[in-house]
């Protein structure tokens, strides 16, 4: 392998490890990387379009500015001179309140926007904190945070030693996995089937995961919480709750039963259209198999039930005892950066310790639902938002709201934008400081090492040099600036000030002058990472444990270090006031009568959900001439009975209509629908913008039909899927 060739793929969850080869500054070549120990050489057909995007002629490699209405290259201190003339008045008028961040899914794939953000956000001193994880993962972070203490602590499948998976709301054969770091999925799902093992597939699609499982139920959308507590009061009427290990470390196992007592299968079968019959049947193979998981994904999560679906399946794998056992729901033991991995005290979560300005809407994890942005901009008053900063976020497309939030933006008295496309969200920003390309940055992944099935400690260089600065740099810098400091001073002194902060963090006085000096001088996140490991749980805690991990060792490893399979953890992993796993946490159980309401609900006629496809990647990859070639994929997929009954043949354009904007969409047939239900990927809808490739095949934008008022009331997330709409011929 040649040196430097080996790079964390950013693109997805699955984080597989990549060799890249480079020839005179150029990419040649991108395999998977066979070392690798976690992704054992896999890759997807995204990874190779990691070329397109570090030659994509579109992808900003410079500031811009925009003047007269345009959007004109500046340098570097143009444009921070820009913010500092535009943001600070309105920081010293109204206050930090009235700046919003909003951060997209690609920051989690970013060391150096990861790690520095939070250092933004305490020098802004903002409270209108927003972000993607509001539509998509927050009702997990939630129940995993009321049932286990921390925000992080989610139980992901140990597929390699599983013998049942049951997957609901979720296509990891498309997606590649999500809240579960699981490269080469595909495989690792036909090996457990291969050692007679069973997959269980619940989707109202027969979705490309549903295609090779052993059953696949195709449940109507938005009904899981009725299938869930239908499992789990199965297990208790029927005499097959068995925590086993797990017993001395429960509360609230009565108050659950009570919870779900009401769902016998035959009461949800009809409002689910599944057989009760098959219900019952999953709850006793799933008591009966002998190390089994259950696994929830964004189906479950982007719905009105959003947490108490969280809940229930954890509450599923604690009942047939398969929580922290191996081949069941495991928790990962990342070497850095896991809250759960620290001595501290226990204490659990709060939630809601204030709640949004207009709609009231709680506090979840130190941030507010993004769809509560648009309102926030729009509605005047004390602590109106007049300042947008984003950072790789791309609401306009990704956030429900549409024309309505595309308005706001438009009306922000300033917007700054961390990115490296002019793109549906970021034309409207008055000031656009871009990324550098994946290939021009290291990376430690901070945030898939919480969510692996294997423990692993991997690390990649930069490949390529850069003239822009580094993600970190840009953060670090405006940090100073939003405080009025200079920010022309050199950036190492700054970062030596965080530096000390995070010592003071984490060390007792005495410790933190050599614990600094071991650390070393050269400025940037790789010193943060290298602390991290070595407080961490395998760390070498500065020379405390000799054998231990630090940063040199990892890099050391060219290609990673594998940490083992996952261990059991619980009761070391608690962090909840009672130092046991809540089944039954007081937020979950007051959605009693919500529930009970929603059973009765009428099906709508037509109801519609989202779909992801493996060549591409939420908004933000349609650019790449790799990924945009082949057959339409914003299509609206139906049901061939139902477009006969519409009088609509394939390819013919038919209307959406929802509570905003109307779509006029292609219509594609597809037997993996039921009749009644209508399918379409979100992400597209590329108006306005100078992406050249993407401009061809435009599509449209599937939450400019949604409200952004439809939220899970707990979490706060968005309601994505199971949308009622009413479809007719254009
Ligand atoms: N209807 C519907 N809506 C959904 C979903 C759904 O299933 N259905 N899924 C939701 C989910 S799960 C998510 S995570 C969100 C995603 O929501 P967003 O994060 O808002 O959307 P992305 O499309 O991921 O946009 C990423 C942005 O980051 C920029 N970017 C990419 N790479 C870099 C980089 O290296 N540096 C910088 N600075 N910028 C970069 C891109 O140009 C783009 O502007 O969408 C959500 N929206
Ligand atoms: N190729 C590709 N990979 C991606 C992304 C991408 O855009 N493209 N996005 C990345 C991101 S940000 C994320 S968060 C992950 C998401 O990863 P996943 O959670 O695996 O997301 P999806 O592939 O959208 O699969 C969701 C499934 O839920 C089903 N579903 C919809 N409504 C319901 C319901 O009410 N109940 C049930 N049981 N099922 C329902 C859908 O039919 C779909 O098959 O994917 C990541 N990976
Ligand atoms: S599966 Fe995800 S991480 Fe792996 S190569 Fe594809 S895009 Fe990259
Ligand atoms: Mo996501």
């Amino acid at each position: 392998m040649t040196a430097g060739s080996y790079r964390i793929c950013p693109l997805c969850e699955a984080s597989c490890g990549l060799r890249i080869e480079l020839h005179d500054g150029r990419v040649q070549r991108i395999r998977g990387e066979p070392d690798d120990p976690f992704s054992r050489g896999y890759l997807c057909p995204k990874a190779l379009a990691l070329k397109d995007l570090h030659d994509d002629p579109d992808r900003l490699r410079q500031p811009l500015v925009k003047r007269q209405g345009r959007l004109v290259p500046v340098s570097w201190n143009e444009a921070y001179a820009e913010i500092e003339v535009r943001l600070l008045p309105i920081l010293r008028e109204h206050g930090p309140d009235a700046v919003a961040t909003v951060l997209g899914n690609p920051v989690v794939h970013r060391m150096g926007l990861l790690a520095y953000f939070p250092r933004l956000a305490r020098a802004l001193g903002t409270r209108n904190l927003f972000s993607a994880s509001t539509l998509d993962q927050m009702p997990k972070q939630l129940s995993s945070a009321l049932m286990f203490g921390h925000w992080f602590s989610v139980a992901v499948p140990d597929i390699d030693r599983s013998d049942f998976l049951l997957i609901l709301g979720g296509n990891p054969l498309a997606s590649n996995g999500s809240m579960w770091t699981v490269p080469d999925v595909r495989e690792r799902l036909r090996a457990l089937r291969q050692r007679g093992g069973r997959l269980v597939v619940v989707d109202p699609r027969h979705s490309e995961t549903a295609a090779i499982a052993d059953q696949h139920l195709a449940i109507r959308p938005g009904t899981d919480v009725f299938l869930l507590a239908a499992l789990c009061a199965t297990l208790f009427e029927e005499g097959r709750v068995q925590p086993g290990r797990l017993d001395e470390h429960l509360n609230g196992l009565e108050a659950l039963r009570d919870f779900v007592q009401p769902y016998a299968p035959e009461q949800v079968a009809a409002r689910c259209g599944l057989d009760a019959g098959a219900i019952r049947q999953l709850a006793r193979d799933l008591a009966a198999a002998p190390r089994a998981a259950v696994y929830g994904r964004i189906g479950t999560h982007t719905t009105r039930f959003g947490t108490v679906n969280a809940w229930l399946v954890d509450a599923l794998n604690v009942l047939t005892g398969n929580l922290d056992r191996e081949g069941g729901a495991m928790f990962p033991k990342a070497p850095a950066f896991a809250a759960n991995t620290l001595p501290g005290p226990a204490k659990g979560v709060r939630l809601g310790r204030r709640h949004s300005r207009v709609s009231g809407a709680l506090e979840v994890n130190g941030e507010l639902p993004i769809t509560c942005l648009r309102e926030e901009i729009q509605t005047p008053g004390p602590g109106q938002v007049r300042a947008l900063i984003s950072v790789a976020a791309n609401p306009a497309l990704s956030c429900p709201g549409g024309a309505a939030l595309d308005a706001a933006l438009g009306e922000l008295d300033f917007m700054l934008s961390l990115d490296i496309y002019v793109n549906e969200t970021t034309r409207h920003a008055d000031v656009i400081l871009p990324g550098r390309s994946a290939l021009e940055v290291a990376h430690y992944d901070i945030a898939f090492s919480q969510l692996s099935i294997r423990n692993h400690a991997r690390w990649s260089e930069a490949l390529l040099p850069s003239e822009q600065p580094d993600d970190w740099e840009q953060l670090l810098l405006l940090s100073a600036l939003v405080q009025g400091r200079d920010w022309r001073a050199p950036l190492a002194e700054l970062d030596d000030a965080m530096l000390d902060e995070e010592l003071a963090r984490h060390l007792p006085e005495e410790l933190r002058a050599p614990v600094r000096a071991a650390l070393g001088d050269r400025p940037g996140p790789q010193r943060l990472v290298d602390l991290g490991l070595r407080l961490g749980p395998y760390g070498d805690a500065f020379g405390r444990r000799p054998e231990g991990l630090n940063l040199a060792q990892v890099r050391a490893a060219p290609a990673g270090l594998d940490l083992g399979p996952l261990q059991p953890r619980i009761p070391e992993l608690l962090r909840t006031a009672s130092g046991r796993i809540e089944l039954a946490p007081a937020e979950c159980l007051a959605e009693r009568q919500a529930l009970a309401a929603a059973l009765d609900e009428p099906r709508p006629e037509w109801t519609l959900i989202g779909r992801r496809d493996l060549r591409s990647n939420n908004s933000w990859m349609h650019n790449l001439p790799l990924l945009a070639k082949g057959s339409e994929r914003c299509t609206l997929q139906m049901h061939p009975d139902d477009a006969r009954r519409l009088g609509l043949a394939e390819a013919d354009c038919a209307w959406i209509e929802g509570a905003g904007d109307p779509l006029r969409v292609p219509v594609e047939l597809s037997t993996t629908l039921r009749p009644g239900l209508v399918c379409l990927p979100h992400g597209w809808g590329h108006a306005g913008t100078p992406l050249r490739v993407a401009a061809q095949r435009p599509g449209v934008n599937f939450n400019a039909l949604l409200s952004d008022r439809e939220r899970d009331p707990l979490s706060g997330n968005a309601v994505l899927s199971g949308i009622t709409v009413r479809i007719r011929p254009a």
